[in-house]
């Protein structure tokens, strides 16, 4: 089934100058980018970002770290993506996550892990809402799509 993530390249991704690298893991796996934004983050909105944190002892500081830079919004659409993504990121601590992933290639601390992709679904569509209007987000066919699935 063809879904929408959000994927968010965290302030510490874009001030390294690592966003093409990571956006480039991401077209060659045969995802599509259907938006993306650069802003810096208000602290309301990283609040209501990560609300499901907000009783964490570590949630002043993920606010603090995710409001410091501008960050790059993206929405990205493919086939069972949002699970998908999320083994391309890695786990949330990058000294577990396995070389190759994401957070793997390019990041060592939990509180520096250089990007953000919604765990399901149901956080899919609230956190692109959050960050994106319908009209922001671009729905288009890629000439190739026979290349990558079997019944586009
Ligand atoms: P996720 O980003 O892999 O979904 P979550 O558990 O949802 O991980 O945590 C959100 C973000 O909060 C993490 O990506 C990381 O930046 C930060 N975070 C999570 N746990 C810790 C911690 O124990 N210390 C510092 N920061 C943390
Ligand atoms: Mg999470």
């Amino acid at each position: 089934m063809k879904q929408k993530s959000f994927v968010m390249l965290k302030p510490d991704a874009v001030l390294r100058r690592l966003a093409g690298r990571i956006i480039n893991k991401f077209e060659e796996r045969g995802l599509k980018i259907i938006a993306a934004k650069m802003l810096i983050i208000q602290r309301d909105l990283a609040e209501q970002h990560y609300g499901e944190h907000s009783e964490k002892p570590f949630f002043k500081d993920l606010v603090d770290y995710i409001t410091s830079g501008p960050v790059l919004a993206l929405v990205i659409e493919g086939e069972e993506c949002v699970s998908l993504i999320r083994k391309m990121v890695g786990s949330t601590n990058p000294k577990e996550s396995e070389p190759g992933t994401i957070r793997g290639d390019y990041a060592i601390d939990t509180g520096r892990n250089v990007i953000h992709a919604s765990d399901s679904l149901k956080s899919a569509k609230r956190e692109i809402s959050l960050f994106f209007s319908d009209p922001e987000i671009c729905s288009y066919i890629l000439p190739d799509e026979e290349l990558i699935y079997e019944e586009p």
